[in-house]
Parts: structure tokens; C-alpha cells; sequence
């Protein structure tokens, strides 16, 4: 098949997704043409996308066009496909698949509402990463199409433990523990959370934290650690290519948002062995299994987030079955079972045709 993908060229987890989508289905055998046209950084993005996207959809003659989130990127192919029946050309089929915000929080700003309806609803099939999105879209949105859920996926091979002491040494001494947190220091993440965590865990054992990312809520972290002087303790490491040497040295991940749809850090992180304290929402519901391997948490909640924290990396044992067991549910999420499914959905749109 001739597949194109659509996605946002940014850090995050639904770029993450469609570019292993794409390698994964390349290594099939199909062909795949992934947009990461310059002009899309520029206003006005959907349309000029849009107007890409008919190009490609053409010159390249694809039977699918896949785009990762309902907004813009539903609504553009809507559009190209708009631009291709104005020129008599055939529609090509538009697979969407929902990550989450454009759903959970763009999407409940009744100004959106219809725009996003309108994205799902001109799509030929679309899939959600987890059973908590699914249910929030058929909630606020009544598609007309029935949702998939294709849970997201992890290459094990890539995020895979790696023994490092000496990179684990340039961090924390043998006897601290690391505590690590990613994301893009969006509000969602509760980053706030995370360093009133530590704090409380920091009193309690000897332990440092990793902060990898970048993001909005960066300048106050800093001025929080400072004002609580835990610096010495705290790294903010930035954007970083390559996780898994971060995710091997830590201990266990922190994640307290106030919502995942999924949750891709955590299951890279599981993937390393690295266990997840979190909050009990989403998909990370689906993901984390409480107290095998790893711990869900009311949201907000520090102090319970903080003890479990504290338990968890003060008992070597515990520590030991829950790091295994995190491995053990991440290889849950492979890719080759998210391929077989996607491959379904595109074969049966094509024969459809
Ligand atoms: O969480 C973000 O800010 C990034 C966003 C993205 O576009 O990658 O993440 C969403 O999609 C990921 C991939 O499916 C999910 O793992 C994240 O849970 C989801 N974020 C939220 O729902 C807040």
C-alpha cells in the first residue's frame, strides 16, 4: 500500500507513534510518505497542509492517508479530499487517530465542538490509543463512526534496560536513589507536583531527580527548587534525542498529570524497567497495574504520591518485582500487534474502494 502519515512535528507521543508507525509499516513493505513540509511551521498551517496533502495524495497516488489528532489534521485531509473531488479526482481514505488533547481539552471548548466533530466524522475509520479516549470522545462528541481502540507501543529493543554505572554514577552516588520525570512541561503534567513530591521523598531517603523536558512551567520549577533549596538535588537535563540511558539510570518515574490519554513516557519508561507512580486517570489506567508495577495515585495527592515513593525505593525487594513486573506488562504493548491492526483497518478500506 501507499500510506501517507500526518502527524505534529514536535517532541511528544503521537510523533513518536506515526513516525514507528510509518518505520514499522516501511519494514512491511509499504510505502510510506511521512509530511514534514517547513511550511507547516507557518500560519495558515491546515491549509497549506491541506493543500500539501492533495499533492501528495495525487503525485504519489496513496490509498490511505493517516493523520495522527482530529484537529487540524482530520480537517485538512477532509479539505485535500475536498480539493481532489473538485479536480474529479477519487477521495483517498482518511484514517484518524485520536491522542488525546484535541479531545480531552481542546476539544470540550464548545467554540471547537463541531470542528472536531466534523474532523471525526469524515473520516473513513478512526482509532483512539486508549478505552478512556474512546469513551471521552463517544461522550462529547456522538461520532458516527465506531472508535478502535489500538493501544500505543513501545520497540523493546530500543527501550531496553542498559547497565551503564558509570553514565548512573554522573548523576547520584551508589547509595541515592534516582527519581525521574519526562514530559513537556505542559500545565496537564503537573510538574508542580512532581518537585513537591521529591521534596518530601528527598527528607525522607537519599535520592536525586532527573527532569527531562522542556516546556511552559520550566522557570517556575526552577524558582520552586530554589526556594526550597533543593537544587543540589535536582537536575533539569532539557530535551534529550535519545531516553533510554536516562530512563536505564532511574529508579522509578514520576507522572501526576491531571490527564493522559495514554501515557507513552510511561509505558518507554516500563520498557527500561523503570516503574510509574501516577495518577489514577486515563490511560494510564490501562497501562499501570497498581501496586505490581508501579503505583496510581489520586491526582493532586502528593503526600500519598510521596509515601508510595518513599516505600517503593526504601525496600530493595519491592523495588526488584516491581521493575521486573514493569517490563514484563510493557511488552504488552508491541508493536507488531499495533501494525497487524492498523494493516486490518487500511485492508478493509481498500477493499471498500
Ligand atoms: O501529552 C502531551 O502533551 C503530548 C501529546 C502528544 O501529542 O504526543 O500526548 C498525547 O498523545 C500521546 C500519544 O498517544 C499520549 O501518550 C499522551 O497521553 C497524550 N497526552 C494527553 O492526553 C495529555
Amino acid at each position: 500500500m501507499k500510506i501517507g502519515i500526518t502527524c505534529y512535528p514536535t517532541y511528544g507521543g503521537s510523533g513518536v507513534i506515526a513516525t514507528e508507525l510509518g518505520k514499522g509499516l516501511a519494514g512491511r513493505g509499504h510505502q510510506v510518505s511521512i509530511s514534514d513540509y517547513p511550511l507547516f511551521e507557518y500560519p495558515p498551517y491546515s491549509i497549506s497542509l491541506a493543500a500539501k496533502m492533495a499533492d501528495v495524495m495525487l503525485t504519489e497516488k496513496l490509498d490511505i492517508m493517516h493523520v495522527h489528532y482530529a484537529i487540524p489534521h482530520a480537517i485538512s485531509a477532509y479539505l485535500a479530499n475536498s480539493i481532489l473531488g473538485g479536480k474529479g479526482k477519487k477521495h483517498v481514505p482518511i484514517v484518524t487517530t485520536l491522542h488525546g488533547t484535541d479531545i480531552t481539552i481542546v476539544g470540550k471548548d464548545p467554540m471547537m465542538m463541531d470542528a472536531v466533530r466534523l474532523g471525526i466524522n469524515n473520516s473513513n475509520a478512526v482509532t483512539s490509543v486508549s478505552h478512556f479516549l474512546k469513551n471521552e470522545t463517544e461522550l462529547h462528541f456522538s461520532p458516527t463512526l465506531p472508535i478502535q481502540v489500538i493501544y500505543n507501543f513501545v520497540n523493546h529493543d530500543v527501550f531496553k534496560k542498559i547497565h551503564d554505572d558509570k553514565f548512573r554514577n554522573v548523576f547520584a552516588k551508589p547509595n541515592e536513589k534516582i527519581l525521574i520525570h519526562i514530559s513537556n512541561f505542559r500545565p496537564v503534567k503537573r510538574t508542580e507536583d512532581v518537585i513537591a513530591v521529591f521534596n518530601l521523598v528527598q527528607k525522607e531517603l537519599p535520592v536525586k531527580l532527573l527532569l527531562v523536558g522542556d516546556g511552559p512551567d520550566r522557570p517556575t520549577l526552577e524558582m520552586k527548587c530554589r526556594e526550597l533549596c533543593i537544587c543540589d538535588k535536582v537536575k533539569f537535563l532539557g530535551r534529550h534525542p535519545s531516553i533510554t540511558p536516562l530512563l536505564s539510570v532511574a529508579d522509578v518515574m514520576i507522572m501526576p498529570s491531571l490527564t493522559e490519554s495514554f501515557g507513552l513516557a510511561a509505558l518507554e519508561a516500563m520498557s527500561c524497567e523503570t516503574p510509574v507512580i501516577a495518577s489514577d486517570v486515563g490511560g494510564l489506567r490501562e497501562l499501570i497495574e497498581d501496586r505490581t508495577n508501579g503505583f496510581l495515585c489520586k491526582t493532586m495527592d502528593v503526600e500519598t504520591m510521596a509515601r508510595r515513593g518513599t516505600e517503593l525505593l526504601s525496600d530493595e525487594d519491592m523495588l526488584m518485582r516491581f521493575k521486573r513486573s514493569a517490563r514484563v506488562r510493557a511488552e504488552e504493548f508491541n508493536i507488531e500487534k499495533a501494525l497487524n491492526e492498523y494493516e486490518q483497518i487500511y485492508w478493509a478500506l481498500l477493499k471498500r474502494k
